[in-house]
């Protein structure tokens, strides 16, 4: 909020980049001391828990294909070339396989902290030269690279991005990020540190002018905790959570809470679990099972009810 709030009133520039009406900072960060609390809290600024969720799943997933996340949002296709795949926005395509080699930057960070927790080396690559040779290409990465430090013991992060949203992009960038940085911490078996969020255009849309004015007239008052990733490594259950979500994905099952439980699934994956199948019956237009609603933590309930509240907020 309190970049928001720079961008929109203190632009140095107003501009029109590709021809969209903008204002922007050049060269702007911030950081976050404590990343595991990773969303914003606000009536009018709605964030989708769930397509946050998918995201940072996504991009967990090394996958590349669009109907993944046309499933969670719509307007996904606009950024697809061919309608099969995204290329610039599919992080996990980089960070998992990245070029001709198919690299595995992940596992390479863990061995460069591990061999050398002091390391400046420990940098994931996302954007890739090769995106500015298309021409007209509709998705170009606008997240540089994310690099590691351990510093006390502590894992901390630096996001490099050449463009970011400060309305939009900024909330569901932040959620992944976090998280990539909350679950390479358990994989290295050390405490999360502070996240740095560092962009080179930091921008608002004109067409959101309105919208942003009453996002920033709107107080805050609600503060949850935000849950925190289990300790240890969480590989597993990722995988796990993966093959469920793509079946409800698919429409190939439904899920109660009891099946959810039955999944073995630890109590932190099965609520993200649970965000799924409620998330499968407001896209498919069915009844919400409000028992399985019910075992929601007030923060999801929060989350969907404020996002949702016509499926959400009906007397039971
Ligand atoms: O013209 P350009 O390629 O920079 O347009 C992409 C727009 O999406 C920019 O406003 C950029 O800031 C925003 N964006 C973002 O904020 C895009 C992506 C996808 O890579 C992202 N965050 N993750």
């Amino acid at each position: 909020m309190a970049v928001l709030h720079n961008i929109y009133y203190h632009a140095d520039f107003f501009n029109q980049p590709r021809g969209f009406n903008s204002r922007e900072r050049l060269g702007v960060s911030f950081n976050i001391q404590d990343p595991t609390q990773r969303v914003v809290y606000s009536k009018t600024r709605k964030i989708n828990i769930i397509f946050n969720f998918a995201e940072a799943l996504w991009y967990l997933s090394g996958d590349n294909s669009l109907d993944y996340m046309s499933y969670y949002n719509q307007r996904m296709p606009n950024y697809s070339v061919d309608g099969k795949i995204l290329t610039g926005t599919a992080y996990g395509k980089k960070i998992f396989h990245f070029g001709e080699q198919q690299l595995d930057q992940w596992q390479r960070v863990k061995k460069i902290l591990s061999e050398d927790p002091d390391s400046k080396r420990a940098v994931m690559q996302i954007f890739d030269a090769n995106e500015l040779t298309i021409a007209d290409n509709l998705d170009v990465s606008c997240t540089l690279g994310l690099q590691f430090f351990i510093r006390n013991n502590r894992l901390n992060m630096v996001s490099y991005m050449r463009a970011n949203d400060a309305f939009r992009g900024i909330v569901s960038d932040v959620f992944s990020f976090t998280m990539i940085q909350e679950l390479m911490a358990r994989d290295l078996n050390i405490e999360v540190g502070e996240y740095y969020h560092t962009v080179g255009t930091m921008h608002i849309y004109q067409t959101d002018d309105t919208w942003v004015s009453h996002v920033l007239e709107d107080p805050r008052s609600l503060n949850f905790k935000f849950p925190m990733m289990p300790s240890g490594n969480n590989w597993d259950m990722i995988k796990k959570l993966m093959k469920y979500e793509k079946m409800l994905r698919k429409n190939e099952c439904t899920m109660d809470w009891q099946s959810i439980l039955d999944t073995g699934l630890s109590p932190y994956w099965q609520q993200i679990l649970a965000l799924f199948s409620i998330y499968q019956m407001i896209y498919f237009k069915r009844e919400v099972d409000y028992v399985l609603f019910d075992h929601l933590i007030p923060i999801y309930k929060y989350f969907l009810t404020n996002k949702w509240p016509q499926k959400l907020l009906v007397e039971k």
